[in-house]
């Protein structure tokens, strides 16, 4: 089992800002929660917390995020951009954007499923929690916690998720054999420094169409409601034709693909 190393991640990752402080714990309680204890004690932009493993692993709306030791990658860096609170939803679908671009580098084809999940072969590989504070209307800081399965293999999978265990994979599965976890995040930090720093440089337009290229728009799902994914919109909220040919848009939720009707065909 490989360790993971903070010199190692710096030396495979090449950047000015992510990852110029890596903090790397043994077990934790979630690294989101880890590092907004730094924070509150004065943190810098960029500095990242990375566990072996979560006790407390948070999904959204109170969902676990399995983290078991040795295999994974659960990491959380902070931002504080100089952006308004509605910019807070792109910098999540950034944090998946990168998490696909990682993986594309491995030579694997990777979807982003609004608005915070990496699929592989329509399975759920990565996850993003972000967990954000604002004042006056501005991103004060912002927590981008991320979730990638790694070397986990398909009995661990299944005895963690149990029934939704054919909905996730990992990338030894997908590849058949381990990937160097340092390496990994090491890439995954350099993919997201790009796309933040271009972010800041041209705003958000060229990233909400990257991720529109890697993603599952144009199929029908059911959200709270049922209809077509059309698209994203320029605050990243999703935009759901309904059949009465109304649009619907998604701040929140779990969108679930569904089979194509006829009408798609
Ligand atoms: C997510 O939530 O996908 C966000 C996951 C973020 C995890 C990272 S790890 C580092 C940082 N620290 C934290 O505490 N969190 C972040 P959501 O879309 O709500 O998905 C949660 C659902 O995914 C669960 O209800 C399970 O069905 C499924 N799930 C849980 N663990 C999984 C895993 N390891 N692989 C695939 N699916 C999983």
């Amino acid at each position: 089992m490989d360790q993971l190393n903070a010199e190692a991640i710096k030396g495979a990752a090449q950047t000015q800002l992510i990852g110029q402080e890596i903090d790397v714990q043994g077990e934790v309680d979630s690294t989101n929660a880890a590092l907004l204890r730094r924070t509150r004690v004065g943190a810098l932009e960029g500095t990242v917390v990375i566990a072996e493993s979560q006790t407390a692993g948070q999904g959204r709306l109170g969902k676990p995020w399995f983290s078991p030791p040795g295999v994974n990658l659960y990491l959380s860096v902070l931002l504080k951009p100089p952006f308004h609170i509605h910019e807070a939803h792109v910098l999540t679908l950034m944090g998946s954007l990168a998490v696909a671009d990682a993986l594309e580098a491995q030579g694997v084809t990777a979807q982003v499923k609004w608005p915070n999940d990496v699929l592989v072969a329509g399975k759920k590989i990565a996850g993003v929690l972000s967990e954000v504070e604002a004042a006056e209307g501005h991103i004060g800081h912002l927590i981008l916690g991320i979730g990638v399965n790694l070397n986990l293999e398909r009995h661990t999978i299944d005895s963690l998720l149990g029934t939704e265990a054919a909905r996730a994979t990992s990338l030894q599965e997908v590849l058949g054999h381990g990937v160097d976890r340092n390496a990994f995040a090491g890439l995954l930090l350099e993919k997201l420094e790009a796309h933040y720093f271009a972010f800041q440089a041209k705003g958000r337009l060229p990233l909400l169409s990257e991720w529109r290229k890697r993603s599952f728009l144009g199929s029908r799902v059911s959200v709270r409601v049922e209809g077509i994914a059309k698209d994203i919109d320029d605050e990243g909220c999703l935009l759901v034709t309904l059949d009465d040919g109304s649009t619907m848009r998604i701040r929140e939720g779990e969108v679930l693909p569904l089979p194509r009707t006829d009408s798609q065909k």
